[in-house]
């Protein structure tokens, strides 16, 4: 077996590598959800930042659920590998950023002492949109067994949440001040969102905490991007080959990166913007366009790439159908985006094109697909209903929510079952199993999803849902997309 990567065997190694002593420097952050997507992002950029010489800012990584990265990373002393791929080939940089690992269900007192440490004064989170425990109508699932748990045993939270209110409580009581919580998940204002649940949660534990979290603590809202695929084994292989020692858990990205946040820091922060990120006072319009044009773009391309027999997004954008469709889902979607924000989306999407195209990251149609129920609101259905509301159509865009039901309902059919998954699974294997005619089950299904809900215009939508979900039916994506007019004649659909 080959050496492990850690602070005595880096030096070595054929990588760019921390160009700082990882000795010096200090926690300033904490993380919530330290997956791949965080390494491969917010930790890259902390990382430039320590090595200018700002050693109080070092990250504190917290596993919510499972010991896996602390496990795979504790005995390489947090270091791992970023790797940058594309067509020019790999670059290899190892990350030093983050200094210690925890899990919180395994010790969620450390958590704690972490969050309430006075040198911790941010708090990121990048903890997946299921974890937010919203219900339909986007207000906090106080019915929730995690979130009943937390308010019982605030002392020994599971959720994000219950770590961010019992810290916060903590902190206030101790005299230090609190940290400022930004969020980096694909939500819109997730900066908001989370400050509107974190008072509603502290609410439902006292007064005066909800008070203090609605006027004292800061929660700036960010849009991030990078694709990161997750790790095969043969990229751990490869990379392994390529150092010369072993990386358990090396992560897989692009060359683009981009951070946008919101400027409010009350108790300071990196200096980001020296190394690319983009401080502004308002992320609405970049998380719009983000949201809607790359994340809106992924979920069709995965739900359709899944149909259609495509494993990865370079595949399913090289079919010409779906390539096709994705031009007319931007040209759909971008009509509804901001448009006096001074952001030009045409050679945005031309980027993306780029981007989706990078042949070297095999990045996973059935990764995208999971949690399609939490991601469409934000991603499709919304741009959706703001076509409906100004009268017009959202032909492309409601055939990636039937895709979506499609692909679903296909698990342990034509598709594997498990294949991905979604929370609310349970439910809609019971709905498939009831065999309602089309337009009866479009509608349940957006009953369970909560999508468009109370929105004048949902009937419309369903009807356009439902339309595509026959089509499918019949002659699976290649009929849905002839019937728009793609790779077909539209008469054969009709
Ligand atoms: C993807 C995102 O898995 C998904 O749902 O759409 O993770 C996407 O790759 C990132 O948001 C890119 O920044």
């Amino acid at each position: 077996m080959k050496t492990r990567l850690s602070n005595l065997t880096i030096a070595n190694v054929p990588a760019a590598i921390p160009r700082y002593d990882r000795r010096d420097v200090t926690p300033g952050i904490v993380h919530l959800g330290v997956g791949a997507f965080h390494r491969a992002h917010q930790a890259a950029y902390v990382d430039a930042c320590l090595a200018d010489g700002e050693s109080d800012w070092s990250i504190v990584g917290v596993s919510l659920r499972s010991p896996d990265t602390r496990d795979a990373l504790k005995p390489q002393d947090g270091l791992y590998t970023l790797a940058i791929r594309d067509s020019a080939g790999e670059q290899l940089q190892v990350i030093g950023s983050i200094q210690s690992l925890l899990v919180a269900p395994e010790d969620p007192g450390a958590v704690l002492a972490a969050l309430t440490d006075p040198r911790i004064r941010i708090v990121t989170l990048t903890i997946t949109e299921k974890a937010y425990l919203r219900t339909a109508d986007g207000t906090l699932d106080g019915a929730h067994p995690d979130i009943v748990h937390d308010l019982a045993n605030p002392g020994s939270p599971k959720t994000a949440h219950g770590f961010l209110a019992e810290a916060l409580a903590r902190r206030s009581i101790a005299g230090t001040p609190p940290f400022t919580v930004l969020c980096c998940d694909n939500l819109p204002a997730n900066g908001a969102t989370l400050h509107r649940l974190l008072i509603e949660f502290a609410k439902l534990r006292d007064a005066d905490l909800a008070r203090h979290v609605a006027d004292e603590v800061a929660f700036p809202s960010s849009m991030v991007d990078r694709i990161v695929p997750a790790t095969t084994d043969a990229d751990r292989a490869r990379i392994a080959d390529e150092l010369g020692i072993e990386d358990a858990w090396p992560v897989m990205t692009e060359p683009f990166r981009q951070w946008v946040i919101e400027n409010r820091f009350p108790a300071g922060r990196p200096a980001w913007e020296k190394f690319g990120v983009t401080m502004v006072e308002d992320v609405g319009p970049f998380e719009d366009m983000k949201l809607r044009l790359l994340n809106g773009a992924h979920s069709g391309i995965a739900y359709l790439g899944q149909l259609s027999g495509h494993a990865t997004v370079d595949r399913a954008f090289a079919d010409p159908s779906i390539r096709q469709f994705v031009d007319r889902l931007w040209a759909e979607a971008i009509p509804t985006l901001p448009q006096d924000a001074g952001l030009d989306p045409i050679p945005y999407t031309a980027e993306l094109a780029q981007r989706f195209s990078n042949t070297a990251l095999a990045h996973r149609t059935a990764q995208i697909a999971n949690d399609g129920s939490q991601k469409l609101p934000q991603r499709i259905v919304a741009s959706a209903l703001a076509r409906l509301e100004a009268g017009l159509l959202p032909e492309h865009l409601s055939l990636v929510v039937a895709a979506w039901i499609a692909a679903c309902a296909a698990r342990g059919g034509s598709l594997p079952e498990g294949h991905f998954t979604d929370p609310l699974d349970a439910a809609l294997d019971e709905l498939f199993g009831r065999n309602l005619p089309t337009a009866e089950m479009t509608t349940a299904a957006f009953d369970l999803a909560g999508f468009a809900k109370d929105h004048p215009e949902r009937q419309t939508l369903i009807e356009f849902v439902a339309t595509h979900l026959v089509h499918l039916g019949q002659g699976g994506p290649a009929l849905a997309l002839a019937a728009l007019g793609i790779g077909g004649e539209r008469e054969k659909a009709e």
